[in-house]
């Protein structure tokens, strides 16, 4: 017994040596970089994945997060680069902010790809999420999980739209990439693109008109505060969230380390999803109902009508294709059928 204590003793000792070594290479902080903060989706699942981590590596990995792309200055479309360079160490990130740098991943802006929820998931969870996964590793930046910015619908301060006739002269805010001014344009609309930073205060100026944005970021950013008092329900795309680390740091990780990080990211990317689709599908439309209830006109579309904004936005599919990659695009569709 007291030999078996002493060696119980001396393996505890032996570990924590180990373990205070691991912890002396490690930074004393991470930074995450997100757009969106709490208590958004985007962010929740961002504060999740570094709650879990700090828990379950007894806080040798201390991440967070640092929201409103801040450590890019606002540009969340340079995001991308300053994880590659280390200047950030993770993200949750969205395709789009991404995409100016990954072709690949304006594959989920192409409008009217993804159906339903059950569409987006059949592409992050099958061979087209592995792909781009792979095109990611290959840029020096680890890919862990997805996550969910979700279907952007269309707000605007001056009248109901139901048809690209509708949308004809609105100033449309997009984000950054030029697949977004071809949309908008080919709907006949104006688009103009800036940040999100920069996007708020032109809604109150009345700057613009309109813009996109998931229901979630609609509600949380207040929008029809702002005069965005007509949403139209048209789900033309979806922005997936992508859980990152750079990778230098990744390999600066113990593989017990980053065992827990990956596993955390998966675990916060679904409680990430399971948030911004709840009250927007299925049976319970409770959070559109809410939206509907505070005086904003909301518009679903009829299938004529919704025909109507993907006949007009055909030649951007196709014009894109090539550039995004036909093997991609072709695998998506065939992944969308298939589920
Ligand atoms: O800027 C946006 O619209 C946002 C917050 O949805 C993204 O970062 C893609």
């Amino acid at each position: 017994m007291r030999r078996g204590a002493q060696l119980a003793l001396a393996a505890a000792l032996g570990l924590g040596v180990i373990g205070a070594a691991q912890a002396a290479d490690y930074k004393a902080e991470y930074k995450i970089s997100t757009v969106i903060g709490q208590p958004f989706p985007w962010g929740e699942s961002a504060v999740k994945w570094a709650d879990l981590v700090r828990e379950r590596t007894n806080g040798r990995i201390n991440m967070k997060m640092y929201p409103g792309a801040q450590l890019v200055a606002g540009d969340q479309t340079k995001e991308f680069t300053a994880i590659r360079q280390g200047i950030i160490d993770m993200a949750v990130g969205s395709t789009i902010n991404w995409s100016p740098q990954i072709p690949e991943l304006n594959l989920f802006s192409l409008p009217f790809l993804m159906p339903d929820h059950k569409s987006i998931d059949a592409l992050t969870q099958g061979p087209v999420g592995k792909k781009l996964f792979e095109v990611i590793a290959s840029k020096d930046v680890v890919p862990l999980a997805w996550g969910e910015n979700g279907f952007r619908e269309l707000s605007n301060s001056k009248q109901p739209v139901r048809t690209p006739a509708d949308m004809k002269g609105l100033k449309i805010r997009v984000v950054g990439s030029p697949l977004f001014l071809d949309t908008f344009t080919a709907l006949g609309a104006n688009p103009t693109q800036m940040s999100w930073a920069d996007a708020q205060p032109a809604f109150a100026t009345k700057a613009v008109d309109g813009q996109e944005n998931p229901v979630s970021i609609f509600v949380a950013a207040k929008l029809p505060n702002v005069g965005q008092n007509n949403l139209t329900l048209w789900g033309y795309m979806a922005d997936p969230l992508i859980f990152v680390v750079n990778k230098r740091v990744w390999e600066s990780f113990s593989p017990e380390d980053q065992k827990i990080v990956r596993e955390a990211a998966i675990e916060a990317g679904k409680f990430g999803i399971d948030m911004g689709r709840k009250g927007i599908s299925g049976n319970d439309m409770s959070v559109i109902d809410g939206i509907k209830a505070s005086g904003v006109e909301v518009v679903t579309l009829t299938p004529e009508q919704r025909k109507q904004f993907v006949d007009a936005t055909r030649d951007v599919y196709t014009k894109w294709k090539p550039r995004i990659g036909p093997e991609l695009v072709d695998m998506a569709e065939k992944s969308i059928k298939g589920n």
